[in-house]
C-alpha cells in the first residue's frame, strides 16, 4: 500500500514553514520552530501519535509568539489534510483520557472532514514564558485546515506545562485511533460515501 505522507511548504511575509509528514511511518520527529515549547509540544504529540513528523519553522518571534505558532498550526492541519487523502478504510473516531501526573485531559476526534473546536482549558495565570493562550490558536488553525471535529477538556491540572503536555499527548493518542487503516477495509467510513 502507497504510505500517506505529505510535503507542505507555506511562506507568508510572516512566517516560513515547511511540514513533512509520515501517517505511517513512526519515526524520531524532527521538530525545529525556533520557539522551545512549541518543539516539546510537537515532539510529544508526534510521538504519541506514532507519526513521523517533520518541521521547520521561523518568523517574526521578535513580535510575539502568535503567528509562528498559529502558521506552524495551518500548515500542519495542511498535511494532516493532504496525507489522509481519500480517507479510504481509516478508523475515523479517536478519543483518549490521558493522565500528566496531577493534570488530567481528554481529546475526542472525527476525522469529518468538517471543522469544529470545543476548546475547553483553564490555563493558570502566568508573568512569563510561553503564552498558552497560543494553544487555543494552535488548535483552531490545525483543525480548521485539517478539517477535523476536535473537542478538547483539561478535567484538572495545577501546572500549566504539564496541562498542555496532557493536552498534546491526548491528541496524539486520539489521532492515531482515528489514522489507522482497518485490515482489509477500503471503504470510506461515512453512511455518506465521502468524507
Ligand atoms: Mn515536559
Amino acid at each position: 500500500m502507497k504510505q500517506r505522507t505529505a510535503k507542505i511548504k507555506r511562506t507568508t511575509k510572516e512566517t516560513d514553514i515547511s511540514v513533512e509528514l509520515n501517517l505511517d511511518k513512526s519515526s524520531k520527529p524532527e521538530i525545529s520552530t525556533t520557539i522551545g515549547f512549541l518543539d516539546h509540544m510537537l515532539e510529544l504529540f508526534a510521538s504519541h501519535a506514532g507519526i513521523a513528523l517533520k518541521v521547520k519553522a521561523k518568523g517574526d518571534t521578535h513580535i510575539d509568539d502568535h503567528h509562528l505558532v498559529e502558521d506552524a498550526g495551518i500548515t500542519i492541519g495542511q498535511a494532516l489534510k493532504t496525507a489522509l487523502g481519500d480517507k479510504k478504510g481509516i478508523a475515523r473516531y479517536g478519543h483518549f483520557l490521558l493522565p500528566m501526573d496531577e493534570s488530567l485531559s481528554y481529546t475526542a476526534l472525527d476525522l469529518s472532514g468538517r471543522f469544529y473546536l470545543s476548546y475547553e482549558a483553564s490555563i493558570l495565570f502566568q508573568k512569563t514564558g510561553f503564552n498558552y493562550d497560543l494553544l487555543e490558536e494552535f488548535f483552531y488553525a490545525l483543525a480548521s485546515n485539517a478539517g477535523i471535529t476536535l473537542h478538547i477538556k483539561m478535567i484538572k491540572g495545577r501546572n500549566n506545562h504539564h496541562i498542555a503536555e496532557s493536552i498534546f499527548k491526548s491528541f496524539g493518542h486520539s489521532l492515531r485511533q482515528a489514522i489507522t487503516l482497518a485490515k482489509g477495509k477500503k471503504t470510506i467510513p461515512s453512511t455518506k460515501g465521502v468524507l
